[in-house]
């Protein structure tokens, strides 16, 4: 089988422990696909969806308890606990093993053990990183084909290095109060069990590629970021790429897959997807940070997807996919709310019950998911496996802030964007369990994700700035702020280019801005608006494609550009109870937080 004595090592010890039936090693060929499939069709893990209209597509149903990530059941086991930080969940790494091996011991009794070698990064490049995963669920040994390069690639990238993620995984018995998902930076060690959601099982997702990944980037000097990467192509075929942190669920598959709006599709703009989800950053030898995407295909939330929304991801999805608690047509195919279609009569929701459209509850979860490969994105970039990456001219952090935040402001420089990025905060979403709508700070959109102490965090990103003679500018965006009916004000998706080519024109110096206390916000005569009106019923920009210019419209921008100083000082205190959490945030960000309360004028406050 493998020759690498450490993996053999490792190996033998988890099958002791979880003492499976039988093993299967990945290779990652097409006749094993073929037969996993018709294995887990045959254990009811996967139903087949209507094959003429679906290829390749299978569906599956998870366990109603298991539907989002467990984030109170995370842990990141270090020694100390303040090398967790005070954002993380922490427990003793020796305790942690005692506790979940008597829970591993012996789970997969009766179980196939699936054994996966993957790699994350494209094949050759100082990126890539090789990770194993060992697991009795089916469902993830399928996804994890999907989602990262899966068998004998890995093997050979390994050769006999013992560079590699540990990554252990049981479903139990999917008992919540048996769930955990513990991660041993140290040792790079991952040990999850009792969930089989993607979030929680497929350990090459968040657990490797940005909780172990971080740790190891602070002590390698890179990055590993919670963040998708487009690239925008000019009518001259210059390419340029951003790189942008949203909190799971807040539109960056959407994003990461923009629709052109028609005016800049006729003007010979083009955009490509190279990530949904992740990025991995290094410094090139130009001074510039250089952007992969680890991973394989996306695992996108499928409600709210449709052709409007996001042709290019409902394209991909029609091929080649598992559909994960969506709802179920009599035709074997799928149905979500917000697919663009009523919901047809006889359908099945997510938990396999007939539905009731008199009902008030959903068909699909909302955190219900596709798994999808990247090379079936109609727009992926052909630089998506370039063993350099791509250089990233501009970073985006964005939320979801109903009011507050302009629609796009730009930092000052790079120590005010890192500042930007840690003072992110979003209305949470069905994309983890708890409370839907509620507002949390999430830095970089890595608050869930962030393997160490996120002080340390901060210090190594104005640390990665210092390295840097050419840093991407930073940007924060909010496509969802709403008017005062609770509408939101701008139409987003697609439309979201409009801003973004504002962005790229900032990063070429070819346009000004307007200063103000936080930061540069376009001037409405900087910003393309052929194509958009205003819907005289509810006062929202709406797409037009008559349309040249509606002064209308650039009135309506300059609310979403406006700042009210008076809510901006109450989100400065709201700032303070985050940073007061920890005891060693670096002097830049504290110079940072008094440079804004100055400009605000919160003199009392300053005693930062
Ligand atoms: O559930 S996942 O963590 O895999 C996806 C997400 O929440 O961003
Ligand atoms: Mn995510």
């Amino acid at each position: 089988m493998y020759s690498n004595e450490v993996v053999l090592h490792w190996l033998s010890e988890v099958i002791e422990l979880t003492e499976p039936k039988d093993i299967v090693y990945l290779d990652g060929s097409e006749e094993e696909y073929k037969r996993l499939i018709r294995e887990a069709i045959e254990s009811s893990e996967l139903i087949e969806l209507n094959q003429d209209k679906l290829p390749g597509c299978f569906y599956h149903r998870s366990n109603v308890n298991d539907v989002a990530r467990s984030e109170n059941l995370t842990f990141i086991c270090t020694d100390k606990k303040e090398d967790a930080g005070p954002t993380n969940n922490w427990m003793n790494p020796k305790e942690a093993y005692k506790k979940l091996s008597k829970l591993f011991k012996g789970s997969m009794r009766g179980r196939t053990m699936y054994v996966i070698p993957y790699l994350l990064g494209p094949k050759d490049s100082p990126f890539t990183k090789v990770g194993f995963e060992v697991t009795d669920s089916i469902y993830v040994a399928l996804s994890m084909r999907i989602m990262t390069k899966v068998g004998q690639i890995a093997i050979e990238c390994l050769g006999n290095s013992k560079d590699f993620v540990r990554g252990l995984h049981s479903k139990g018995d999917l008992d919540p109060n048996k769930r955990f998902i513990c991660h041993f930076p140290n040792d790079t060690t991952i040990w999850s069990i009792g969930s089989d959601y993607g979030g929680n099982a497929l350990l090459s997702k968040k657990c490797f590629s940005l909780r172990i990944a971080s740790f190891i980037g602070k002590k390698e000097g890179w990055l590993a970021e919670h963040m998708m990467i487009l690239g925008i192509e000019n009518p001259q075929g210059d390419r340029k790429y951003i790189a942008a942190a949203f909190p799971s669920s807040c539109g960056k598959t959407n994003l990461a897959m923009l629709n052109l709006p028609e005016i800049f599709k006729k003007r010979g703009y083009k955009v490509w997807t190279v990530g949904d989800d992740i990025a991995w950053l290094r410094i090139g030898d130009d001074g510039r940070l250089w952007a992969v995407n680890p991973e394989n295909g996306f695992f996108g939330v499928a409600p709210g997807t449709s052709m409007k929304s996001n042709p290019n991801a409902f394209k991909m999805i029609q091929k080649d996919t598992i559909f994960t608690n969506v709802a179920l047509k009599k035709d074997l195919t799928v149905w979500w709310e917000g697919i663009g279609t009523d919901a047809p009569d006889d359908i099945l929701d997510w938990k396999g019950d007939v539905f009731s459209k008199d009902s008030n509850t959903k068909a699909a979860h909302p955190n219900s998911r596709f798994t999808t490969p990247a090379k079936g994105c109609p727009i992926i970039s052909d630089e998506w496996q370039n063993p350099n990456g791509v250089p990233i001219s501009a970073i985006l952090f964005g939320g979801r802030r109903a009011k507050l935040c302009p629609i796009v402001f730009e930092a000052f420089d790079f120590n005010h964007g890192v500042f930007m990025g840690a003072t992110m905060a979003s209305e949470t979403t069905a994309a983890a369990t708890g409370t839907v709508g509620t507002l949390r700070r999430d830095p970089m959109a890595m608050l869930p994700f962030c393997g160490y102490n996120m002080a340390d965090y901060f210090s190594h990103w104005i640390d990665m700035g210092k390295k840097m003679s050419n840093p991407p500018k930073i940007y924060n965006v909010n496509w969802f702020r709403t008017d005062e009916n609770g509408n939101y004000i701008w139409p987003g998706f697609g439309e979201n280019f409009r801003i973004i080519k504002w962005i790229l024109d900032r990063c070429h110096g070819d346009v000004s801005a307007i200063e103000t206390k936080i930061g540069y916000v376009p001037s409405s005569s900087d910003v393309e608006f052929t194509g958009l009106s205003i819907d005289e019923n509810i006062g929202k920009i709406i797409v037009d494609e008559d349309v040249l210019i509606n002064k209308k419209v650039i009135e309506k921008f300059k609310e979403l550009i406006s700042i009210d100083e008076n809510s901006w000082r109450e989100e400065i205190l709201s700032q303070d109870d985050f940073f007061n959490k920890f005891e060693s945030l670096p002097l830049e960000i504290q110079e940072e937080r008094l440079n804004l309360k100055n400009r605000l004028r919160i003199k009392e406050l300053s005693k930062v």
